[in-house]
């Protein structure tokens, strides 16, 4: 079902604070910027490698309000690794196979990711703890 790990997300209080410490850290390049209302996030995705089916990214985001899923995580835990996602074939046909198994979907339908892409989420509480994101990459 997984093809690979598309990105990891980390919750961040300064994202440019952030971008200039893991391009320098790690040599990484930010690739795309945006500003996603819907997952009230204003984010980078830095560049590791190509894949199956996409690319692999460091996702760094900095909340747009303090009521948001990243600014609650903020408040709680502070800044670091927030969700994981892997990358899929098909999101749809992932959210309907991984619902079939009891994990509680956060999403209905799939959202708008970065870059184009479709996602979806699953709750942590039936993952082991770990926020899980899915996404189809935008066809190239
Ligand atoms: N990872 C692991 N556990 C998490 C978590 C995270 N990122 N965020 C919350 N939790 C845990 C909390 O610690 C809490 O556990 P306890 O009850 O044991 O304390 C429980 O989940 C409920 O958390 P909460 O603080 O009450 O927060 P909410 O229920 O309001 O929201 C969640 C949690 C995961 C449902 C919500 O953040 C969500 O819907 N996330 C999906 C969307 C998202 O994260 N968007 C931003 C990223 C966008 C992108 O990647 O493009
Ligand atoms: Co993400």
């Amino acid at each position: 079902m997984f093809m690979r790990i598309d990105h990891i997300g980390i919750a961040c209080r300064d994202l440019e604070e952030k971008i200039a410490l893991f391009s320098g850290l790690f040599e990484l390049t930010v690739v795309a910027r945006e500003v996603n209302e819907e997952q009230g996030v204003k984010e980078a995705m830095l560049h590791i490698a190509d894949g199956e089916g996409g690319g692999s990214y460091i996702q760094l985001l900095e909340p747009l309000s303090e009521d948001s899923p990243v600014g609650k995580f903020l408040a709680k835990r502070g800044e670091g690794v927030h969700h994981v996602a892997f990358g899929v074939p098909d999101v749809t046909e992932a959210m309907e196979q991984i619902g079939a198994k009891g994990v509680r979907l956060l999403d209905a339908r799939p959202r708008h990711g970065s870059m184009g892409s479709s996602i979806a989420f699953l709750h942590p509480k039936d993952t082991g703890g770990m926020l899980t994101e899915l996404v189809q990459a935008a066809k190239a």
